[in-house]
């Protein structure tokens, strides 16, 4: 079937399919960095494990140990995803020139110089992730520590990526949203649950007095239910960083990330009634299996209705990136997969009649809503994202593995 024929078939149902690709190819999406080294980054003992309750399981060979080969690898995997995308970076991954190596409370702009050419060369805009975690000064609280050196350690911290994230939204010319999560949270049932947070509350009221334009610099406050090793007890609760949000609403956002609820809940669903009272929303999109277990996202049925709403409640409302890492598959391929297959997701979105089912449910023809929905997932959508691809100029679906196969072949298996 050819696109014009595919198209034919969606207008039937009131879709317009170029209205569909013209739309997509200009919301942006994240790209984490964190993928192609497991979550290490440049600035610590690679051999140490990683804390903060987040886990990478498996080794596949080829991780990234250096900025340049994170950046080789990243290089391809942009010329693999269509759209528009942002980089996604963490402190962690800070740059040093010989001997020049900071903590990371003394970051300063000028150790992401090489990742802001590395955006300019590739059109991309950032967005920035201070590290509360895998660094010595965890006691393992980072801030809502009882120790106040470490909580003013990596308050200092957070300036510092504060004032780095302006310098990216400068550089780039576009918003830096900035993601404030910590694994903070203990492993057993705690004898005070409310001093972690009262101090917790007042370190990111500290973090956030440093000077920045709301415009350009997005603080997010990412929640969380719990982590390995710390199983009874998460600071950064659901209705800790909600709340945090709502009554700070002029200087920061709520960040979702739909590995950090209770099985049976969804995001899709909190994504509408989040924004009917905040102007904009961030999200982490990643793929549970029984927990936060961030496995690579599939074009799977929460993912797709994670999209409608994003689609349905105003794309531009909602910040977007990715958040998995896996380690036992290739990791290229685990990137490439995931951004592909929420870019389809999006796609999926957008060739639904949205506005016609908005009009079906309010006139209570439960009916019709039902067989709409049913039929369009059967509706050729892959021409759809043929077509989308070629515009794109990217490869479609099965033209790309093999040169990632390649890829591996010359560059991941030298890497020893
Ligand atoms: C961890 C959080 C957090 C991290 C990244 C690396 O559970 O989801 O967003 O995954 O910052
Ligand atoms: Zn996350």
């Amino acid at each position: 079937m050819s696109y014009q024929e595919a198209k034919e078939k969606y207008a039937a149902y009131q879709v317009d399919t170029d209205a569909a690709l013209a739309q997509l190819k200009t919301i942006p999406i994240a790209l984490h960095c964190w993928q192609g080294d497991d979550v290490r980054g440049f600035d610590t003992d690679p051999s140490k494990p990683l804390t903060g309750g987040i886990q990478t399981t498996g080794n596949y060979p080829g991780r990234a140990r250096t900025p340049e080969e994170l950046m080789a690898d990243l290089d391809m995997v942009l010329k693999l995803c269509p759209g528009t995308k942002k980089l996604n970076l963490h402190a962690s991954y800070a740059i040093f020139e010989s001997g020049e190596w900071a903590d990371r409370d003394k970051l300063k702009p000028k150790h992401f110089q090489k990742w802001v050419d590395f955006c300019k060369e590739h059109g991309l805009g950032c967005d920035f992730n201070p590290t509360f975690f895998s660094h010595p000064k965890c006691d393992p609280l980072t801030l809502s520590s009882p120790d106040e050196d470490t909580r003013r350690f990596w308050i200092d911290h957070g300036k510092a990526c504060i004032r780095i994230s302006s310098y990216l939204a400068e550089q780039l010319g576009q918003p830096c949203v900035m993601n404030i999560w910590t694994g903070d949270g203990f492993k057993d049932i705690p004898g005070d649950r409310m001093g972690p947070r009262e101090r917790y509350r007042h370190s990111i009221d500290e973090i956030l007095s440093e000077p920045f334009n709301f415009k350009m610099v997005k603080p997010c406050i990412e929640s969380k239910v719990f982590g390995i090793g710390v199983e009874a007890y998460t600071v950064g609760s659901a209705e800790f960083a909600l709340s945090y949000a709502a009554f700070n609403k002029e200087k920061c956002i709520p960040l979702m990330d739909n590995g950090h609820y209770h099985p049976t809940e969804v995001v899709s669903d909190k994504i509408p009634a989040l924004l009917a009272f905040f102007p904009e929303i961030a999200l982490h999109v990643t793929r549970p299996i029984r927990w936060d277990s961030d496995h690579v996202v599939l074009f799977d049925d929460e993912t797709k209705e994670i999209c409608r709403e994003i689609i349905r409640c105003g794309a531009e409302r909602v910040h977007i990136a990715l958040d998995y890492f896996d380690a036992s598959i290739n990791r290229l391929s685990a990137w490439t997969t995931g951004y592909r297959n929420l870019q389809k997701s999006l796609l999926f979105a957008l060739l639904q009649p949205n506005e016609e089912l908005k009009v079906l449910q309010g006139a209570g023809d439960w009916t019709k809503l039902m067989v709409v929905q049913e039929e369009l997932k059967t509706a050729p959508f892959g021409e759809i994202w043929d077509e989308y691809c070629r515009q794109c100029g990217i490869p479609l679906d099965g033209e790309w593995y093999e040169s990632v196969k390649e890829f591996e072949k010359k560059v991941l298996e030298v890497r020893k």
